[in-house]
């Protein structure tokens, strides 16, 4: 049984088919043309491996995995960091046709447990090296709570699990079983704005189309190499171009665990890194870094840096051909499909001031007022978008699909947006309640409710304030029954197992949260509280 998701309509199908968008391939043979080579596809610490052991790590795992009894149309949850067994499991479960979610090395109980309610997965593979599974405690609880899951493999695990026992058993008569191309390959994650944080199906078609044309646009080739310092799992460092770019290209995707200027300088000099992609603060963090002039590391080899996932400032964006002395490219995308570039040779104001335009002559982009009518050009509205790569509907969301699409299949991604004549885009704001915490996307909802389990809150509130760095923080508006210092709060969301970048940086209590006319929190007006009175 395959994976259900939202289908494309068949006349969209047939259109994507017939303009070579969708070219019926699996998406393990962006590493399967490479089988034979010997050129180097990653480096990870002192570990460097060749196309032609990832390609055999991946089919031993898989061959492990299916005479284990996994078996194609199933899921599987996947927690690893920035190491080369996070693309060896990612490839060997697409050779098998399980299809996973990958979930963030930030990631802590709450999320891990949402996913696999969510999915039923037949298998965890998750490291021994994430604190959640140094011991054992929270790993049984978890297949107890979990009964879908059959099977647990762990990096790093001196017995039975050990995920690198299983890629090390050679793949003798294992034959692939991917799904069809134009079934879910995989599952991306969304920053979500609900109180579940939501899935989103990825085909083979729409997910390798999306990567072959961010080749094209950011000149993905056997010379690029390639520093992946955000979180491997995004959809950003995984396929615009990311990863999966540089493999269908043939290049060498150099790994760091996070992007600090510490870290990645030396990997820059030491593996003569070409192109690399970094959120908005990671960007400020580089650029003081050189002004203090501490480092005596050449990035002269560095020749394209890519920023997205959050608002990049004019201003920011200038400083880096100057002090960086490389050519800047704005990304915006999401991980729900739609990917905006600036190209290459596009003039520096377009590069500083837009975030780019849509990559696929058949991405359909406008932008609507709040009843869901078109905008004349050039005006701020909700941005509307369908394509070729673009999907249709969360995983078993029926309800939330019908607010995020409307009725011929755009779908709404809470972004206030400007079209310019050239069709570039610039990110005006946001709609969605939903906090970007410097690239990390926090939904409100889903803080908001773990922060009502607390015994002395009665009603509680998430809302964004400007912060110089990250661009923006998180600030809880609580009424509660008894004070609550925000060490406390921060300890209680802790103890409830979700992840650090999601806990409040600032904690207020009020009598009465302000609501609109018609008895909703009015989120608008505790965000000019918070302009009008900062809180210490
Ligand atoms: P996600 O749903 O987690 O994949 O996050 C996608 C969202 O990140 C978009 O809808 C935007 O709100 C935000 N985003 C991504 N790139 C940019 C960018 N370059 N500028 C502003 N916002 C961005
Ligand atoms: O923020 C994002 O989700 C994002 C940013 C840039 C993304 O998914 C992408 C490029 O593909």
């Amino acid at each position: 049984m395959p994976v259900p998701f939202t289908h494309w309509p068949d006349e969209a199908a047939a259109r994507y088919r017939q303009k070579g968008y969708w070219l019926d391939l699996p998406l393990t043979d962006i590493l399967t043309r490479h089988a034979d080579s010997d050129a180097t596809a990653v480096i990870d610490g002192e570990r460097h491996v060749s196309y032609r052991q990832l390609h055999q790590a991946a089919d031993n795992l898989a061959a492990q995995l299916q005479r284990q009894g996994l078996k194609q149309g199933e899921t599987a949850l996947v927690q690893l960091g920035n190491v080369v067994e996070f693309y060896i499991t990612l490839f060997a479960l697409l050779r098998l046709g399980v299809a996973p979610v990958n979930a963030l090395f930030s990631h802590q109980r709450s999320e891990l447990n949402a996913y696999a309610l969510q999915i039923e997965p037949a298998v965890l593979i998750a490291d021994r090296d994430h604190p959640l599974f140094a011991d054992d405690a929270f790993l049984n609880t978890f297949v107890e709570e979990h009964r879908s899951v059959r099977q647990v493999l762990l990096r790093h695990d001196h017995g039975d699990h050990a995920l690198e026992t299983a890629i090390a058993q050679p793949a003798t008569g294992f034959v692939a079983t991917p799904t069809p191309a134009d079934e879910v390959a995989f599952f991306q994650l969304s920053g979500g704005s609900t109180g579940t944080p939501k899935l989103i199906p990825r085909t083979h078609n729409d997910y390798y189309y999306s990567i072959r044309r961010s080749n094209e646009i950011c000149h993905f080739d056997a010379q690029t190499r390639y520093l992946c310092a955000l979180p491997a799992a995004h959809n950003y460092p995984l396929s615009s171009p990311g990863a999966l770019g540089v493999f269908l290209a043939g290049g060498c995707v150099v790994l760091a665990s996070d992007p600090s200027a510490t870290l990645c300088f030396p990997l820059i000099e030491r593996h003569q890194i070409n192109v690399t992609a970094l959120v908005p603060p990671a960007v400020s963090l580089w650029l003081q870094a050189i002004s203090e002039g501490g480092s005596h590391v050449s990035l002269r080899s560095l020749r394209l840096l890519q920023v997205g996932g959050a608002r990049l400032s004019a201003t920011l964006a200038a400083r880096i051909p100057a002090e960086i002395g490389c050519q800047l490219q704005q990304v915006f995308g999401m991980a729900e499909g739609l990917v905006n570039y600036t190209r290459l040779d596009d003039p520096p104001e377009r590069i500083f001031n837009t975030q780019g335009c849509p990559m696929s002559p058949d991405d359909e982009v406008w932008v609507a007022d709040e009843h869901g009518n078109p905008l004349p050009q050039g005006e701020v509205g909700r941005l509307m978008t369908r394509g070729p790569y673009t999907f249709r509907g969360y995983y078993r969301s029926p309800e939330h699909n019908a607010q995020a699409f409307d009725a011929n299949g755009f779908y709404s991604s809470g972004d206030l947006i400007s079209i310019d004549e050239a069709g570039y885009i610039t990110v005006q704001g946001r709609e969605k309640d939903q906090i970007n915490r410097g690239g990390e996307k926090i939904a409100a909802e889903e803080i908001e409710n773990l922060l009502l389990r607390h015994a002395s809150v009665i009603h509680a509130a998430l809302v964004s304030m400007e912060d110089s760095l990250l661009g923006e923080k998180s600030c809880a508006y609580l009424v509660v029954t008894a004070p609550l210092r925000a060490v406390a709060v921060r300890r209680f969301l802790r103890e409830q197992g979700v992840a650090e970048f999601k806990l409040p940086d600032r904690v207020a209590c009020v009598d009465a949260l302000p609501l609109t006319p018609v008895g909703k929190v009015d989120k608008k007006k505790l965000r000019q509280w918070l302009a009008e009175r900062p809180l210490t």
